[in-house]
């Protein structure tokens, strides 16, 4: 087995998806989280789009996109997450995208600066919910009994709304019974739990304080 180290950043959901795929195939990995916002020479050096999550694999090859990363992993070590099947193959990938597209959605929920913007932002998000809920099928994964890849990407996207419906209600994800059942499946998943650290509700929280966005106004200050 060669050695692995995942270059990270504590809030980012595309190394979660990295980081579930490693537990669910019990891969022992060192993590290393960076500071985005002030990138080491060393990371510039070694990644190509100046983002997180790196695969550093025997401690010279570097594998960047967390899609990439996700597929070398699934393809090299079981259990395999990804579908035997082409087509079923195919489809889990478009999903993945619609996990990003729905990320890019949520930033800009997140960073909307008033009111309009941000209830725009919301039905922009939800749209992709919408689309999300109706291929769903009994669940409890999005493949069925079996978690795959597709959970992977979805999980870090609920994990937003841990803290957001904090502050916010009703949900951006009121009114989508799938989704509400699958994300409580993936919720209680080890590899899901373990993808963050116990510090990471208070960081996002104090990361969309920093934001100066409309949500940012709507979280009260501590006392
Ligand atoms: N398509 C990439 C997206 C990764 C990504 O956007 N990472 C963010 C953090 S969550 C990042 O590194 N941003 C830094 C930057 O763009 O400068 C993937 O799937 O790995």
């Amino acid at each position: 087995m060669p050695t692995f180290e995942l270059i990270s950043h504590a809030l980012c959901p595309y190394v979660q998806r990295a980081a579930i795929v490693l537990a669910e195939k019990q891969v022992e990995f060192t993590r290393i989280d960076i500071d985005l916002s002030n990138k080491p020479d060393w990371f510039r050096a070694i990644s190509p789009l100046g983002k997180t999550p790196l695969l550093r694999v025997d401690g010279t090859q570097v594998i960047f996109e967390s899609a990439v990363i996700c597929e070398y992993l699934d393809e090299t070590i079981g259990p395999r997450l990804h579908p035997a099947d082409a087509l079923d193959r195919a489809r889990a990938r478009g999903w993945i995208e619609m996990a990003s597209a729905t990320l890019n959605s949520i930033g800009g929920y997140y960073t909307a600066p008033d009111a309009a913007a941000f209830a725009a932002k919301a039905v922009d998000v939800r749209a992709k919910f919408a689309q999300t809920e109706a291929a769903l099928g009994d669940g409890p994964y999005f493949a069925g009994d079996t978690f795959g890849l597709v959970d992977a990407a979805f999980a870090p996207v609920f994990r937003y709304f841990d803290t957001l419906d904090r502050f916010v209600q009703p949900s951006v994800l009121e009114g989508f019974p799938k989704l509400a059942a699958w994300r409580a499946a993936l919720a209680v998943r080890p590899s899901v739990q373990g993808a963050v650290s116990a510090a990471y509700p208070a960081l996002l929280e104090a990361f969309f304080r920093r934001r100066n966005s409309w949500l940012s106004g709507l979280m009260p200050r501590a006392a």
